[in-house]
């Protein structure tokens, strides 16, 4: 197992790389180019640079996060063939700078979705993000998107990215007469012109479930069931049609058994990396995000660990959002302190393990 850690890049990201090489037993990154929109070329010169600061802060980067596929390749349009080329350039790019699991995902229009960014847990006064469906209310998916902004402390979050805002009511109209077959025939179409692209390069393409583990918006969502991953890695029989198993995305759900998924997909070699953190259900649609230790919330991080152990041990993985603690402002979910807690709990858990399979 390697841990690691995301970070958005030194001009989008609080936290320096520094911080990330001093918590104990972090190998590297899960990376990102912040910057990019969906089906734009990642060049080759902005990949060596992000690389090279990464490398000579003493750290890995071997898996990269939010190559995100553009929604005329989800929308199966003509004009799809030119952003798989792009992406297809992409792949080789990445490769060349040694990343072996790219992480996307193939949701229409909203990569997650919570309707509070900071909601106050009693007990302790931190904060978490937060789900309550009945919240959605009468409102627009814009008038969501809208308000996501304004609270994310000043900082971009991953899937809401400005341009693509203006867009979205365009996009949700094109989506109305998609239904989930429709989407993974298009879906199948991406994966069998990347796939061959990734088995040449050594590269993995990660896919991640839906969050929450549900549809919204009346929209096609096809990535958050056991059933619906086994129609995925269907879709294109090679070990780089591979999953990035999300406990926390999948966990929104309570009829997600975790570690019976990690089980079957890890036994079936087509898990390329994990996000892992822990979910409190407090009722129907209804969730927070807690801390990673599992009293906190409902997941039982234990067994998720041993599933890995058993089925994935050389994976990659890294502690998923973290709740705001200790007064620190951050980008929503991505703070330093709590996620660099779970990364030591998590380590902790595998060192024993480890240690009571010898
Ligand atoms: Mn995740």
């Amino acid at each position: 197992m390697k841990m690691t850690f995301r970070w958005y890049g030194s001009n989008s990201d609080n936290i320096t790389l520094k911080q990330i090489r001093q918590i104990p037993g972090m190998s590297g990154l899960m990376g990102v180019l912040d910057d990019k929109a969906a089906g734009e070329v990642w060049e080759d010169d902005e990949i060596r640079a992000y690389m090279d600061e990464v490398h000579a802060a003493g750290l890995a980067c071997e898996v990269i996060e939010s190559v995100n596929i553009h929604e005329d390749i989800k929308l199966g349009l003509p004009s799809r063939d030119k952003y798989i080329e792009n992406y297809n350039i992409t792949i080789r790019n990445l490769a060349k700078y040694g990343v072996k699991v790219i992480v996307y995902n193939f949701m229409p229009v909203f990569d997650w979705l919570r309707t509070d960014l900071a909601h106050v847990i009693e007990e302790d006064g931190s904060n978490s993000l937060y789900f309550n469906e009945k919240d959605l209310g009468e409102m627009t998916p814009l008038e969501i998107v809208q308000r996501t902004a304004e609270n994310a402390n000043g900082f971009s979050l991953p899937g809401w990215e400005p341009a693509r805002l203006k867009e979205l009511e365009n996009t949700l109209d094109a989506y109305k007469n998609v239904t989930p077959d429709d989407l993974r025939a298009n879906y199948k179409y991406f994966l069998d012109a990347v796939i061959p692209v990734c088995e040449e390069t050594g590269v993995r393409m990660a896919v991640h479930p839906d969050d929450p583990a549900w549809p919204i918006f009346g929209l096609p969502r096809i990535a958050h069931t056991a059933e619906d991953f086994d129609k995925i890695v269907a879709l294109n029989d090679s070990p780089a049609n591979a999953i990035c198993l999300c406990t926390g995305s999948l966990g929104s759900n309570p009829d997600n058994d975790i570690p019976a998924i990690i089980r079957h997909f890890g036994a079936m070699n087509r898990i390329g990396c994990l996000h892992i953190r822990n979910i409190k259900h407090l009722g129907y649609h209804l969730f927070r995000e807690t801390a990673h230790l599992s009293a906190a919330g409902d997941l039982d991080l234990y067994e998720i660990m041993k599933a890995v152990h058993d089925t994935c041990p050389d994976t990659y993985i890294r502690p998923d959002h973290g709740r705001m603690i200790w007064d620190e402002v951050g980008r929503p979910g991505y703070g330093l302190y709590d996620r660099a807690l779970g990364a030591a709990y998590l380590n902790g858990l595998w060192e024993a393990i480890e240690k009571s399979a010898r």
